[in-house]
């Protein structure tokens, strides 16, 4: 059984599907091997780099940021990726300086990201530079990478705790010395979803250039944030697998990728059946393993425990499950124990071989609450098991008609 119902979607209350709330399309920049590999316990070998970008890429994200500058071997990756002849743009992810912009000529790039910090706290202690220095080296920087023919993101660093004018004076700065998109990183993940979107209307009312949101997840802010930019006119989202990124990361791909479709309707061509193994590769190459909470690719993201949902499931998952596992390439299973309902006791019964009743369902629903020890296993459900479940169902409530 599968849940095949179109969801009803929550968004009905938000707003009317006709209006048109994001823009008409939307572009995913994954930062896995960029950020990714600034989270604790992240590296990853050239291999393994070339692989992630080309499933990444198999998967239909639009953009692929790695950075070039941190090692003779992410510079070699960086190469052997923009030669794999990959639909995804390969962005070099630098400082705003002529001796990193030469690390991606040298490369070969189109693309590149540079990254400068505008708000005072960073100027101050980070690069222990004034406003002034910072606005000329920001647009030295744009203006020797444009002379190159290099295309371009200025990444204003900290833009959330920056003083908006002077954010507002160095937006318009790096855009009128050439840069083609600017990036409003959350850096700190401190904005709230309000915050997040007024910011980017505000800038997008300055200047032309096109808006990545980057949005980091110290408060658990990381998707709302992003979607209120994407709402506010940003047109292109920074992801990584797992969220994985500094301290604790930044917005899933999954996670983002699943809100557009589910929640915008936005019609993404990406391979979300491919979401779970993405997550899983990155277990594999890392000291990282998936929260099991993880929303989608997580362990517990399907996994059913009360009885009574347990009974709703097996005659629509769609009761409790938003959009079905195999979407995303996960797998339905359930939990019995102390919370069984009659319907899972009465399945434990025929798995071991007995006729269930009614009663002796119930019975047995009374001794596992009575047992006391929690979860007593965890069954995966195949098509073939969720069948079964509801005939040993049907059978014991004809028992009970009778
Ligand atoms: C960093 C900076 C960055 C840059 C984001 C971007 C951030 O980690 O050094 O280039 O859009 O969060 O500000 O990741
Ligand atoms: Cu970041």
């Amino acid at each position: 059984m599968e849940n095949d119902t179109p969801n009803p979607n929550a968004h009905a209350y938000e707003y009317n599907e006709s209006e048109n709330i994001l823009p008409p399309s939307v572009m995913i920049l994954d930062t896995t091997l960029r950020e990714g590999e600034q989270a604790p316990g992240v590296s990853f070998t050239l291999r393994q780099r070339l692989q992630i970008a080309w499933i990444l890429d198999y998967f239909g994200v639009n953009f692929i940021e790695i950075s070039p500058i941190v090692s003779e071997n992410h510079e070699e990756s960086c190469k052997a990726m923009l030669k794999a002849g990959l639909s995804a743009e390969i962005v070099a992810h630098l400082r705003a300086l002529p001796k990193d912009i030469d690390v991606a000529l040298r490369c070969n790039a189109s693309w590149i990201a540079m990254y400068h910090s505008v708000s005072d706290i960073h100027l101050k202690y980070k690069l222990r530079i004034s406003r002034e220095d910072a606005i000329t080296r920001a647009v030295d920087a744009v203006e020797y990478a444009k002379s190159h023919g290099l295309k371009m993101r200025f990444t204003l660093e900290d833009a959330t705790r920056a003083d908006p004018k002077f954010l507002e004076e160095m937006c318009i700065a790096v855009t009128n010395a050439g840069a083609d998109r600017i990036s409003l990183p959350d850096t700190l993940g401190i904005m709230s979803p309000r915050g997040m979107h007024n910011l980017v209307k505000i800038i997008h009312g300055k200047v032309d250039t096109p808006i990545d949101m980057h949005c980091h997840n110290d408060m658990g802010l990381a998707l709302a944030n992003s979607l209120a930019g994407l709402e506010a006119g940003s047109t292109m989202v920074h992801t990584s697998i797992d969220g994985l990124g500094e301290r604790t990361g930044l917005v899933p791909l999954a996670e983002v990728a699943m809100a557009l479709k589910m929640i915008y309707r936005m019609d993404l061509n990406v391979r979300m059946e491919m979401l779970k193994e993405l997550s899983e590769l990155i277990t594999n190459y890392t000291s990282t393993k998936t929260p099991a909470s993880k929303p989608l690719v997580g362990e517990n993201a399907y996994k059913h425990k009360a009885g009574t949902h347990i009974a709703a499931i097996i005659r629509n998952p769609a009761a409790y499950e938003f959009v079905p596992p195999k979407i995303v390439g996960n797998q339905r299973s359930v939990i019995i124990g102390e919370l069984a309902g009659r319907t899972e006791a009465a399945f434990l019964m025929n798995l071991l071989g007995l006729t269930p009743n009614s009663e002796d369902a119930l019975k047995l629903t009374k001794g596992l609450k009575n047992l006391r020890t929690g979860d007593l296993f965890e069954l995966k459900l195949s098509e073939e098991m969720e069948e079964k479940m509801i005939d040993v169902e049907n059978n014991i409530n004809r028992q009970r008609l009778k």
